[in-house]
């Protein structure tokens, strides 16, 4: 824990007024009928994005550095989930003592981006040799579904390789008990991939609603609509749980439908459910799923945001009472930066994006946790997370302020500084001392998202409609590759 004092204490919080803030960007008073996927989708980001000049250098650079992890771990864990780059070995991530080939499969779709054709090969060689999902153990559905059915869709996208989408298609078939047998549609937390049998009935709001991207362009590719059906109804489950505030907390029982933990908070362990509900009305055009998050992002900006010691934050309350529980911040809740931006309000993201900005210039890389009321870090870990770059990208696009490629450049030369080593990219476990104290792990993410991030950032990628494409909560392209 680290105590260092920023910002004075005096300054008093004070509650975001939604009209006023929102009145100004959109015109109007916040609702529903405001909304409308021509205007506020992604298809925003075009004007930007076609007319911005690349950088090759370090697009190139970047592409160096992906290649300088991948070949620490083809060397030291080829065919294994993840790469320990400190002790030259390798972990599962999964299963135990069974690997699904993580980092091959969060590869794929960046490799393709970035040209590397004869590493794609070599990806997909041992997909289609080694990769099967029928072990009689349990797998966490979410994670299953954002990193493996999405990459492998991805990849498939990407190769127009069949086996990559049957294997997804198996995946996904495996991890369909847990909606089905949940009374309430809410998934439960595991499946077991051989029988089917189904555990962990709390479940998290991101676990329970995080599959309408991946399961939903399933559906369009297999033309099956029961995975589209099944994640919508995860979906509607929760929003109809919602409070009379319009809140919803972070843990539920998916067979009683009580809530087990009532905090309403934008980060961890909810972040990505609001943004499936934006997504899925991006990707698929359901009005549903537009007006479930124009009302919950309502209720989040009316009880949670708040200007304090001058900067935009999102305080953790309760769902019932709006009552204040705490002031953490988790560093994936900058998540939210994008999710703004994406939707209508890149004013509102870019001024969260400035928040966290403060941040990344205090620690060099973001603690896990912080304390926004003094800035201080609750947990000092910096697991190579994307959640700074990934916004950084999406208010570029849409703004063309080069303020986010100089953002996203400083976070690069500090990952670079602290996380790299002669086998690849490492964790780190404290980010407060000098240097960084390193953990031995490499993310399956950071192939997925981070490198993805900083190459779209700085290159033209030639494979990439940057007209209209999408990215999933892991970074796996499902709209736009060509
Ligand atoms: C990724 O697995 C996904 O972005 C997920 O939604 C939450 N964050 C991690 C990386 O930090």
């Amino acid at each position: 824990m680290n105590n260092n004092k920023l910002t004075s204490e005096t300054d008093r919080p004070t509650v975001l007024n939604r009209r006023t803030v929102l009145g100004g960007l959109l015109g109007g008073s916040f609702g529903v009928h405001t909304l409308s996927k021509t205007t506020l989708g992604k298809p925003t980001q075009q004007s930007a994005s076609s007319t911005r000049p690349a950088d090759p250098a370090v697009a190139n650079d970047v592409r160096n550095e992906f290649l300088h992890a991948w070949e620490g771990y083809k060397e030291y864990a080829f065919g294994h989930d993840r790469l320990k780059p400190l002790s030259k070995s390798f972990d599962e991530f999964f299963l135990e003592g069974e690997s699904l080939g993580l980092t091959i499969i969060e590869s794929l779709d960046t490799m393709y981006l970035m040209g590397l054709d004869g590493e794609l090969e070599i990806a997909v060689e041992w997909i289609e040799n080694h990769l099967t999902f029928d072990y009689d153990q349990e797998i966490q559905v979410f994670e299953a579904t954002i990193r493996l059915v999405g990459g492998l869709i991805a990849g498939y996208l990407a190769t127009d390789n069949e086996t990559l989408v049957n294997l997804a298609t198996d995946l996904a078939d495996r991890l369909l008990p847990a909606f089905e047998k949940s009374a309430t549609g809410m998934p439960y937390r595991f499946v077991n991939l051989h029988t089917g049998e189904v555990s962990g009935s709390e479940n998290f709001l991101a676990e329970i609603g995080t599959h309408i991207a991946e399961w939903g362009v399933l559906s369009e590719l297999v033309n099956d609509d029961r995975y589209y059906n099944a994640a919508k109804k995860a979906l509607e489950a929760v929003y109809e749980r919602r409070s009379d505030l319009d809140l919803v907390g972070a843990t539920i029982n998916v067979e009683t439908g009580e809530w087990v933990d009532p905090v309403a908070r934008i980060g961890p362990p909810v972040d990505s459910l609001y943004e499936y509900l934006w997504d899925g009305w991006v990707l698929f055009g359901d009005t549903d799923l537009l007006r479930w998050y124009s009302v919950l992002l309502d209720g989040i900006l009316t009880h949670q945001a708040e200007r304090y010691n001058g900067n935009l934050w999102f305080k953790r309350v309760d769902m019932n009472s709006g009552e204040l529980v705490n002031r953490e911040q988790s560093e994936l809740a900058q998540f939210f930066a994008g999710l703004l931006c994406e939707s209508g309000q890149p004013a509102l993201g870019g001024e969260y994006h400035d928040s966290w900005t403060e941040v990344h210039e205090l620690y060099g890389l973001p603690p896990g946790h912080v304390d926004y009321s003094d800035l201080s870090a609750i947990s000092t870990t910096y697991y190579l997370r994307p959640e700074y770059l990934g916004p950084a990208l999406l208010l570029y696009d849409e703004t063309g302020d080069e303020v986010y490629r100089e953002r996203a450049y400083r976070h690069y030369k500090q990952m670079k500084e602290h996380c790299r080593v002669s086998t690849g990219y490492t964790v780190i476990d404290d980010v407060t001392t000098r240097p960084m104290q390193q953990g031995d792990l490499t993310m399956g993410y950071w192939f997925s998202e981070n490198m993805k991030y900083l190459y779209l950032l700085f290159s033209e990628p030639e494979r990439l409609d940057r007209q209209n494409y999408y990215l999933t909560t892991e970074g796996n392209v499902l709209r736009g590759l060509k």
